[in-house]
Formats: C-alpha cells, sequence, structure tokens
C-alpha cells in the first residue's frame, strides 16, 4: 500500500485548523513546530509541513497527494489540481480598496491607474474580464501602504474583518473573489481508496460540526 502525502501549512492563519481537522479524522500523529515532516501512526499517511505558496504545485506535480491552501493561492498559482472539499475555515474576501478620500468611485475610474497587489494573476483576470486598463504594481506584502506611499492608486488584497483596510484610511470598493481553505488533489489520485476513505472521514467531520 502506497503512503500518501498530504501538504497543509506550516505555520500561519491554516495551520491550526488543517491540524484540526485530520486530528478530528481520527489521525495520530505528532505535531512539533520544528518538524517538516510527520508520519501518521494510524492511516498511511504522510503530512507535509509547507508555505501555503508552495502546496499547489506541490500537488499538481504530484510530490504531495493532497494538499490544504487557500483557493486564493490555488488559483494565483495557477495549479492544475482537482479540488475535492471546501473546509469552511480561512474564508476571506479578496478586495480592490482605495483611500477614503479617493476620487474614484467606480471600477471606470480604475482604468490608467496604478493597483498594487501581491496577487496579479487574480487582479490581471478581474480587469480583463470588466475591460480596465489600470497598472498592476506586484509587491510581496504591505500592500495597505501603496496609496499612502504615492505608490498606487488602489490596493487589491485580502480582507477578512476590514480593520487593516481601516486602520491604514483605505475603503473596499470592489469585491473580487471569496476564498476559503479547500482540500486539493493530484489529478491522477482519483480512485485511489485511502483517498476515498480520507475524504469521506473529513466530510463526516465538516457534517457534524454544521
Ligand atoms: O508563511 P506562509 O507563506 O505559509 O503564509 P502567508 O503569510 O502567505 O499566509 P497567511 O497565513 O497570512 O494566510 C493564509 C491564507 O489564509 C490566505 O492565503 C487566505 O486564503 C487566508 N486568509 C483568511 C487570510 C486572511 N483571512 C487575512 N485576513 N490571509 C491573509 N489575511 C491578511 C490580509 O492579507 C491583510 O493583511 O489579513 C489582513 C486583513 O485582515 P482584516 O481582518 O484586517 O481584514
Ligand atoms: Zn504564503
Amino acid at each position: 500500500m502506497k503512503t500518501l502525502k498530504i501538504a497543509i501549512q506550516k505555520s500561519g492563519r491554516l495551520n491550526e485548523k488543517s491540524v484540526e481537522i485530520l486530528k478530528n479524522c481520527g489521525l495520530s500523529f505528532e505535531n512539533y513546530k520544528s518538524s517538516l515532516i510527520a508520519t501518521v501512526a494510524n492511516f498511511p499517511l504522510e503530512i507535509l509541513f509547507l508555505r501555503d505558496d508552495d502546496i499547489p504545485e506541490y500537488v499538481q506535480d504530484g510530490i504531495a497527494d493532497l494538499g490544504i491552501v487557500g483557493e486564493n493561492v490555488i488559483v494565483e498559482a495557477k495549479a492544475e489540481v482537482n479540488y475535492l472539499q471546501k473546509l469552511g475555515f480561512g474564508k476571506c474576501t479578496l478586495k480592490i480598496a482605495v483611500q477614503a478620500t479617493s476620487k474614484i468611485q467606480n471600477l471606470e475610474e480604475l482604468n490608467g491607474k496604478a493597483i498594487a497587489t501581491s496577487y496579479p494573476v487574480i487582479l490581471e483576470k478581474f480587469l480583463k474580464e470588466k475591460g480596465i486598463d489600470a497598472a498592476i504594481r506586484t509587491i510581496s506584502g504591505s500592500v495597505e501602504i501603496g496609496p499612502g506611499l504615492g505608490l498606487s492608486d488602489a490596493i487589491f488584497d485580502i480582507v477578512s474583518t476590514g480593520a487593516t483596510l481601516k486602520s491604514n484610511g483605505l475603503m473596499p470598493f470592489a469585491d473580487v473573489m471569496s476564498s476559503e481553505a479547500v482540500l486539493i488533489g493530484n489529478k491522477s489520485i482519483l480512485d485511489n481508496p485511502e483517498v476515498a476513505e480520507l475524504l469521506q472521514r473529513i466530510r463526516s467531520v465538516l457534517s457534524a460540526k454544521s
């Protein structure tokens, strides 16, 4: 029997809930902060702890068979994987926001403007669909400070409570994509019986919760 591999986030917003859902499936494993890999004692499964950005490609390329990651990260990576199950945590919306004092009031007015983001692929697709010609400034973090520094006219970022936007004087402007954590699988593992077993356990954990 082949040992399956599942990739989950090593640390960050999805780590705790990802570990919790696997434990609630009855899987027994050690979860040391320093480990990069854990072996499940009572199921043919290994858990790989990775940066979330690496998970879609690892699953696409078959280095991991399964993964738990935010939909936004999968779409941004253009990864070809199967979506097996939404997991109900890590919920957020990717939004375009402008300064509360900005003159920009509708999407059209973004034409010719600059938008700062860490998610250029998702943003470019949205702008294309809407026929808007704006410059995308890709930065790896703290995009919220862009408009205040004159780096961009707008930002495109993940929002959950909205507190970060507010504290930076920004106002949400357009919702582009909603996202939550999902279980993904490599394209070739669909009829694997252990995957089917694990998926069934995850689904019963989720339905017991709701
Ligand atoms: O280290 P690693 O690369 O693994 O982690 P990371 O730092 O890239 O990601 P992490 O842990 O911050 O987020 C992992 C995933 O959680 C994201 O890809 C989303 O799918 C999901 N998620 C849910 C969020 C948020 N909510 C969220 N609020 N990811 C980020 N944020 C940030 C956002 O970027 C902004 O800076 O929180 C701020 C906004 O939050 P509010 O509550 O003030 O609106
Ligand atoms: Zn990341």
